[in-house]
């Protein structure tokens, strides 16, 4: 792939199947339920304070404002999928709620307002003022692409004039103690080619792990260590991934080498034996953080959404720097697993941590207290799209697959697939003349089956892009199938968790046995035959088709009663029996 450079834009859409039924639900269902969240959690009512229209105390978390930030770039990215009045209303509030928060000199946060002005910037380490104004440039940037409006993108813009004022070459050194902003500014200066913003997002990468130090010096909020020097995935797993995400930004538009070492090691580190199965990060409730290398519990994985959204964009961006499928294998993963888990079929109730085991108590709330997820969630699935294709200078990258079409500024495509439930592709050429299509081969998959016009094409390998490079003409078509047959895969030895267990899974997707589908029975008691034949069962859960997998094995006859027994006593006798296992995001 050396030599092609991709670019970016909002140029692929979704045609229908399953990213169709996920983006409606959050368009349909999630998007009016987190407004309305927001509004009973009072965090409009935070902004009106903050303004000045309403009296009152702003309680909850000093974050609280970068909730509504994630919600408007989730609703903006909503109204150019499917426009709607009510929609275009609710977005035109909270954006005059937002602009009557801001200070005539710029700043907004609804924490930092009223008697907490003086506070401003006081504590960068805890206060996340710099991560909201990241989350409002994203916001910002994503109403100006739907709506053509520079109402919100304005406001955004005179809040980084005070950023840049403060923290710009004639301020002082800072960053914030949750990096987020630093994607923010990049997005930024693409968006409008003003240098500023890609200099303040180096000064932001530039003033972690120095002396003196601008935070608390630790991994927790990614200062224990210049970022060009890190090599380790450590500390806070969604600052550190969102803080590696902004780096590769910032990489890709300067080339910086030392920061692209510094990523591709940390990013070698996560997917060593700190990542799950179902690409979910972050193995300690303490600090919300990373573990050591295959550290990796399975009831107690905090694993929040945020993280995996944080692995997703971070991955999505190496993509767009190395070009290699490995990082398109690792969105796949995440988002079909550990992100998708997050959120309801009906996109109205979440899961923060998304453990692999639980005692059937843990189960998806309607909101949080503290609302990062939810709205991060919306806004992941609505630009799910993004990720899909790459436009090369010779072709065009397809990264995933979904129902979908693809217009870029030169080439074209259309994609018809059941995927994730079924591996079989057609790819339509929908520009032509000679170019070339790289497909990726999943990892999983040893025995793709491709041809062009019904004419095998050789040359594929696993976790690779095949270059079919042609003359392509109007009529052409392209046929992928990647037999998705289920799969057992066992894990290092040392995730000692995972001693004498195998993971069950079909194409992307990791499987998850529920006593709900299996009468009731403690399936922590069955042992899986895993040399049996899987047995594909299609059913509807919660309204989406599904395939379900009936696996062969054993439940003991009788429950042993005691924690010990002698080590040379008989087992207990076991008698054949099915589980059904569903996928686990659903
Ligand atoms: O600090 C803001 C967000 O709240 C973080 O990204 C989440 O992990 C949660 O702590
Ligand atoms: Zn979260």
């Amino acid at each position: 792939m050396s030599g092609s450079k991709a670019a970016t834009g909002r140029v692929a859409k979704i045609t229908g199947g399953f990213w169709a039924r996920r983006q409606q639900a959050v368009i349909e269902k999630g998007i009016s339920h987190g407004y309305e969240q927001l509004r009973e959690t009072g965090s409009f009512e935070a902004l009106e304070i903050a303004a000045g229209t309403r009296t009152g105390s702003i309680r909850g978390y000093v974050f609280r404002d970068s909730d509504v930030y994630k919600w408007l770039e989730a609703a903006s990215l909503a109204w150019a999928v499917q426009p709607s009045n009510d929609l275009r209303e609710r977005i035109d509030h909270v954006v005059s709620l937002v602009g009557a928060a801001q200070h005539s000199d710029g700043y907004i946060n609804s924490s930092f307002s009223n008697e907490n002005a003086p506070l401003r910037f006081h504590d960068l380490t805890r206060d996340h003022e710099i991560y909201c104004a990241g989350h409002l440039i994203q916001a910002a940037v994503a109403h100006r692409r739907s709506f053509g409006s520079e109402k919100l993108f304005g406001i955004a813009l005179k809040f980084c004039g005070l950023l840049n004022r403060e923290f710009g070459p004639d301020g002082k050194v800072g960053a914030c103690g949750h990096p987020e902003a630093e994607m923010a500014l990049v997005e930024l200066y693409r968006e409008t080619g003003d240098q500023r913003w890609l200099s303040l997002a180096r000064r932001f990468l530039d003033a972690r792990g120095q002396f003196p130090r601008v935070l608390s010096g630790s991994e927790y909020v990614q200062d224990h260590l210049p970022v060009s020097e890190q090599r380790e995935a450590v500390g806070h797993a969604v600052r550190c991934l969102y803080l590696f995400a902004g780096a590769a930004d910032y990489v890709r538009e300067t080339n910086d080498a030392r920061l692209l070492e510094a990523a591709r090691a940390v990013w070698e580190d996560v997917y060593h034996g700190k990542a799950y199965i179902t690409g979910g990060v972050g193995s300690r409730h303490d600090g919300e953080s990373l573990g050591a290398q295959f550290e990796l519990p399975n009831a107690r994985a905090y694993a929040e959404s945020c993280a995996a959204i944080a692995a997703v964009m971070f991955n999505q961006r190496m993509l767009n720097l190395d070009g290699d499928a490995k990082y398109a294998a690792m969105i796949e993963r995440t988002v079909y697993n550990g992100m998708l888990s997050g959120i309801s079929l009906d996109a109205c109730r979440y899961f923060y941590v998304n453990p692999l085991e639980s005692d059937g108590t843990h189960e998806r709330k309607p909101w949080y207290d503290c609302a990062c997820c939810p709205p991060n969630l919306y806004r992941a699935i609505l630009s799910f799209t993004d990720l899909l294709y790459s436009e090369m200078e010779d072709g065009i990258r397809i990264n995933l697959f979904a129902d979908s079409e693809f217009k870029g500024n030169r080439f074209g495509v259309r994609v018809k697939t059941d995927w994730p439930w079924s591996g079989d592709v057609r790819i339509e050429p929908a520009s032509f003349g000679k170019y070339s299509l790289f497909v990726r081969i999943p990892a999983w998959c040893l025995d793709a089956e491709i041809a062009v016009n019904g004419e095998p094409v050789s040359g594929g390998a696993p976790e690779r892009y095949l270059r079919i490079e042609r003359d392509w003409r109007d009529g052409d078509f392209v046929t992928l199938r990647f037999p998705m047959s289920a799969r057992f895969v066992r894990s290092h030895p040392l995730i000692r968790e995972n001693h004498g267990c195998v993971a069950l899974m079909r194409g992307p997707m990791v499987y998850c046995i529920e006593s709900a589908d299996n009468e009731g029975r403690d399936v922590r008691e069955f042992r899986v035959d895993a040399r049996a034949p899987v047995e594909e069962v299609p059913m509807k859960v919660c309204g989406e088709p599904v395939v379900a997998l009936r696996i062969s094995g054993s439940y003991p006859v009788s429950r042993s009663r005691v924690p010990y027994e002698p080590a040379e006593s008989e087992p207990p006798q076991r008698e054949p029996a099915f589980a059904v296992a569903i996928p686990f995001f659903v």
